[in-house]
């Protein structure tokens, strides 16, 4: 196991703004001409966050009291009015929504009843991920109820199988897109279809490509983006020794600190290549649960300790098989705010940190824009119609002192 090539690695921290706008002007140029399609990924069951439907949905307790879902759909809007504006049209910016059996329905239910957050309903396409058989840990298939095999999602990793049998990639190739921005659903501050990282992969003519964020400390569940006997590949959490994570450049920083943050750039002409090549040939990793069973006597019952293995395939598995992969590093404060926890004092990665960290963004914004808070203990939301990482703000901030707290909302 090695470190990334320094070829191969780009940061928004030592580009110069020079570079960084020609990179958004590439993606945002792109997503103009409809070459741009976004592959969110939602089938996850939400089990650490403990909520019963479906995590996009979920309500951090902006002053909004915005989802998700809907953070993620306005930032397409607003890109697609950004590329309006600067190349004079665009030809449409389709999101690709994986769900699963559990997220399906209550999924298109949702954006059904908000109106597809003002999107055409035709660009947004929901699609179902495959599911897999839980075992036990001497191989036999676990029961769920007397009558029903005890399954879950084949990992976002089944994202591959899934465009193929679903017929998404061929939906895909028919709207003429070249370049996909796949995500997870729990980052409160995802750049979708982030014209940046799009323009530095595309300048990387990169087929594929992984967002990072530096690692903050050894064990903080981030996979690392590596190299393994000479392959590109992500060593995830789960699975990397304690003795690895911690090791250290001599400056005293993490050696693997390229934290994955699951963000990802593919080309679909190598979407194509995964799909009808080494589709069968990722592998399953698994992980040890606590899965719900049918005893011998019939009784359904629920285990305190683990007592199988879920199987699942990751996305970034695909990682080996690519010709040029590029990693983009970007400031956590701006771009990564993960939501995987249920809220506990002091803990991580719940509806609490990921409300603080959108606030404090949005602060950022203003500040940067030319205004002020007369106290740090003010908040700060501003609708992502308005912005989309702090752009176009001048007009509503500029030389104003706030004193209160401030919501800016879109007349849209
Ligand atoms: C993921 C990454 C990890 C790190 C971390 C950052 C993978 C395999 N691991 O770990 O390296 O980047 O995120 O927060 O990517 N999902 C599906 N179907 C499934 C399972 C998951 O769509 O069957 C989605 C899920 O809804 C979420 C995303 O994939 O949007 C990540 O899934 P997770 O929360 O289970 O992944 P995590 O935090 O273990």
């Amino acid at each position: 196991m090695k470190p990334i090539p320094s070829e191969i690695f780009g940061s928004t921290r030592t580009s110069s703004e020079k570079h960084l706008e020609e990179y958004n002007n590439s993606g945002l140029k792109q997503i103009s001409d409809g070459k741009v399609g976004v592959l969110l990924m939602a089938g996850g069951q939400g089990t650490r966050l403990g909520v019963n439907y479906p995590k996009g949905m979920y309500n951090v307790g902006l002053p909004s009291q915005k989802s998700l879902f809907c953070i993620q759909g306005e930032r397409i809007k607003r890109l697609i009015n950004l590329a309006q504006q600067k190349y004079g049209h665009c030809y449409g910016l389709p999101w690709f929504i994986m769900t699963s059996e559990h997220t399906m329905e209550p999924t298109e239910e949702y954006f059904r009843s908000k109106n597809y957050f003002g999107l055409k309903k035709e660009d947004i396409i929901f699609f179902e991920q495959y599911m897999l058989p839980a075992f036990t840990f001497d191989g036999k298939i676990i029961m769920e109820n007397k009558y029903k095999i005890s399954k879950s999602p084949d990992g976002n990793g089944g994202l591959y199988k899934a465009l193929r049998d679903r017929n998404i990639l061929n939906e895909i190739k028919k709207r003429g897109i070249l370049y996909l921005h796949a995500h997870s659903v729990d980052n409160i501050l995802v750049k979708v279809a982030d014209p940046i990282f799009i323009g530095y992969c595309i300048s990387k003519n990169a087929d594929c490509g992984a967002k990072v964020v530096e690692k903050a400390y050894p064990s903080e569940p981030l996979g690392v983006v590596c190299e393994v006997d000479g392959k590109f590949q992500v060593v995830e959490y789960s699975e990397i020794t304690s003795n690895t994570a911690e090791k250290k450049n001599f400056d005293g920083s993490l050696l693997y600190s390229s934290g994955n943050i699951c963000n990802h750039f593919f080309t679909t002409k190598f979407l194509d290549e995964i799909v009808s090549k080494y589709q069968d040939k990722l592998k399953l990793h698994i992980a040890k649960k606590k899965i719900p069973y049918v005893n011998s006597k019939g009784y359904e019952c629920k285990p305190t300790e683990p007592n199988g293995i879920k199987m699942e395939k990751f996305i970034f598995d695909v990682f080996e098989f690519c010709t040029n992969l590029a990693v983009w590093e970007v400031n956590r404060d701006e771009e990564f705010s993960a939501l995987k926890n249920a809220y506990a004092p002091g803990g991580k990665d719940n509806p609490c940190t990921s409300r603080l960290d959108l606030l404090n963004l949005h602060k950022k914004f203003v500040v940067k824009a030319g205004g002020k808070f007369i106290n740090d203990s003010l908040i700060c939301e501003i609708s992502p119609l308005i912005t989309y990482a702090g752009e176009g703000l001048e007009p509503y901030v500029k030389n104003k002192i706030f004193c209160t707290n401030l919501e800016l909302k879109s007349e849209q």
